[in-house]
């Protein structure tokens, strides 16, 4: 038996840390030896923290622990910045160890979740710590309150072994007579919700400097956003519904309801909802120590919408700051977010994140029900709620006034000289050419880890998702000249709008969603590229998705920090929207731009480079030179007006079908920790 407090059993009772005894909070310290007997017996391995001086958490402590925690609040923000700094400025691993067991047991569970990731991510002695999937810290964000109870029930009566998955039903936050309903499939996929929160936990956009100032972060954050609503667009039109309105009127009543029936089990509370047809408000929470006017966010728009106008943004200083052709995107992206990069928080506001918030707070904005916020203040949330795609359509309209400004791409740069992609074909094993399959799947997702119950061991819950039947490129390329490098850019988009009619070129540009982006290498004559949907440099494979350690654990440090960071990513079954069941059809775009315009000069060698385009690649620059969405993210040159007339000819395009069949595959395992 150790001579100090055996505490905080980690991972199904296999390790436990041994504390000092001045780590226990005052009401456990009389229980310090049954605590020992508890968690102590079955102790597969023991781990002594050192005793370290302990730093004083003073207003982090303000966030009582079974409250809920939202990056978007200022408040919280201020006080996950000082914990990251806290957890960031230990001299070594042992402290930090020491450190986080001591917050741990002080600290809000989602705020300790979250600095602590954030610290593990950028430390470089710790890169070889892997952090586990979120959902299977905190299931409670991700899944319908039944199921958990389900699975607690489950836990304490089966024996291990013995256990048979949960199902969780696929309609089960509305039904059709809901429309909005028909989404609900993309809108709660649990592998777009872990993208989606994993993406924020990789580009915060408050906390040290070095943390947030990452290569070309406000452009990003422009880019992974209005690639979610393209998607989602997509999607809409696969389910006969329009593209989202932005939310655009403020003072109006939002339409669209969402009850999300997910309870938190740190607050044993559930998340609140929103009925049809309510009205934002202005914000007074005391207690969030936050007051926020819907004028506010009005002023801002048009302060930004000014900025864009007049080409310049004004920096604290007074002085004017061009928004350049190049550089211009990623400095607004920061503004509209806005992040610690915002060269004038001032005066241009937080517009984004305030949405979020007072979104979030629309059932309770003056704090008199003693209500917390809805899912809109957690990116680990968000998504599932159709307004999310509202207030992003509303941030992308303003991002596009800016790329609506800029000079169009004339033939001469888009082209590649020598270079013509003679032809597009899309290959299934077994399936007809440009055809892609579509149809749902259940995996089943192990909960034990985020969840606390007695004897341990694995429960596992089936969820249903959109699945597709994996696909190949094979792109004919002619190249006249001797070998050369290109970019080949694959994107796919609706071949015609919600009324049947073709589409013009300045609507179709925002439809574009982006499939595959590589480099290949052209000698003289024809060549044939033949590329997998697997390899995608959008997506991540569904075990990276959900952290099936035991089947995919990479060993090695580097490795593991790869591994980490690309937990970021959109989900390998989400890389192509549904379809319909008499078919949809689409256009595929292939385009092979000029390497020279291309290139960064940087190895990626060894780093995660698999989800580039929506996540860039761990400590190394952007790994496209191009802005983020070429050759679709301006208008096109005068006289165009159909893509058919955008094309040079380095670039084609193919239709391609896509065909949903409504059956449902079984499920594989996934997600043992
Ligand atoms: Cu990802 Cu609004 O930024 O949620």
């Amino acid at each position: 038996r150790p001579k100090e407090p055996v505490f905080m059993a980690k991972g199904k009772n296999k390790a436990v840390f041994n504390v000092p005894q001045n780590y226990l909070e005052d009401k456990y310290k009389p229980a310090a030896t049954q605590i020992v007997n508890r968690f102590g017996e079955d102790a597969g391995e023991k781990i002594n923290v050192s005793r370290i001086s302990l730093p004083p958490l003073g207003e982090i402590l303000e966030l009582k622990r079974n409250e809920n925690f939202s990056l978007f609040l200022p408040k919280h923000r201020r006080i996950a910045g000082k914990l990251i700094d806290i957890f960031l400025g230990m001299r070594n691993v042992e402290e930090l160890l020491s450190c986080a067991v001591y917050a741990r047991d002080r600290v809000n569970p989602y705020l300790f979740n979250y600095c602590l990731s954030v610290a593990l991510l950028h430390r470089p002695d710790t890169q070889d710590i892997d952090l586990p999937s979120f959902i299977s810290s905190f299931p409670d964000k991700y899944l319908d309150s039944q199921v958990l109870g389900e699975a607690r029930e489950q836990a304490t009566i089966v024996p291990d072994g013995s256990r048979t998955p949960i199902e969780i039903p696929k309609d089960y936050t509305a039904s059709d007579l809901e429309e909005e309903h028909r989404l609900a499939y993309f809108r709660e996929d649990l592998g777009i919700n872990l993208h989606h929160w994993h993406w924020h936990l990789v580009y915060p956009f408050e906390a040290a400097r070095v943390v947030v100032d990452k290569n070309r972060r406000g452009e990003l954050f422009y880019y992974m956003h209005q690639q979610i609503i393209a998607r989602y667009n997509f999607e809409r039109l696969c389910n006969d519904l329009k593209r989202v309105d932005r939310l655009v009127e403020l003072k109006s009543p939002i339409k669209e309801a969402y009850f999300p029936k997910l309870d938190s089990l740190v607050s044993s509370r559930a998340w609140p909802s929103r009925v049809a047809n309510q009205t934002l408000s202005n914000i007074r929470r005391e207690t969030d120590q936050i007051t926020q006017d819907i004028d506010d966010l009005i002023r801002w728009r048009d302060r930004i919408l000014e900025a864009i106008h007049s080409g310049v943004i004004r920096n604290e200083q007074g002085q004017e700051i061009p928004l350049t052709e190049n550089e211009g995107i990623d400095i607004l992206g920061n503004i509209m977010e806005s992040s610690i990069l915002s060269p004038n928080r001032a005066y241009y506001g937080d517009m984004h994140n305030m949405g979020h918030v007072l979104i979030s707070y629309i059932h309770d904005p003056d704090h008199r029900h003693l209500e917390t916020f809805g899912v809109m203040g957690d990116s680990a949330t968000a998504m599932r709620d159709p307004i999310f795609y509202r207030w992003h359509a509303f941030v992308d309209y303003i991002f596009q006034q800016f790329k609506n400004s800029l000079p169009t791409y004339t033939p001469q740069q888009l082209d590649f000289n020598e270079v013509t992609v003679q032809d597009i074909e899309l290959e299934t094993p077994n399936g007809r050419s440009n055809q892609i399959n579509t149809f749902w799947q259940q995996s089943d997702v192990d909960l034990s880890r985020g969840m606390d119950f007695q004897p341990r061991g694995s429960v596992f819950v089936r969820f249903t998702h959109l699945q597709h039947r994996n696909f190949n490129y094979k792109i004919t390329v002619n190249n006249t000249g001797g070998n050369k490098q290109g970019t080949c850019r694959i994107f796919i988009a609706p071949k015609f709008d919600e009324r049947g009619n073709p589409w013009t070129f300045r609507d179709q540009k925002n439809m574009f969603v982006e499939l595959d982006k590589f480099t290949v290498n052209l000698k003289q004559g024809t060549n044939t590229i033949n590329h997998s949907s697997t390899d995608s440099s959008v997506t991540i494979p569904f075990e990276r998705t959900f952290r099936n350690l035991d089947n995919e654990r990479p060993t090695g440090g580097d490795a593991l920090a790869q591994f980490n960071f690309c937990g970021c990513g959109w989900p390998q079954h989400m890389l192509v929207p549904k379809g319909k069941a008499e078919g949809y059809a689409c256009q595929l775009f292939v385009m092979i731009s000029d390497y020279e315009g291309d290139r960064i000069n940087q190895t990626t060698e060894g780093a995660c480079n698999d989800a580039g385009s929506y996540c860039g690649i761990k400590d190394k620059l952007y790994p496209d030179r191009r802005s983020m969405g070429y050759p679709f993210d301006r208008l096109p040159r005068q006289g165009v007006s159909t893509l058919q007339e955008f094309l040079t000819g380095n670039m084609r395009i193919r239709d391609i079908n896509i065909q949903f069949e409504n059956r449902t595959f079984k499920p594989r395992q996934t997600g043992v920790n």
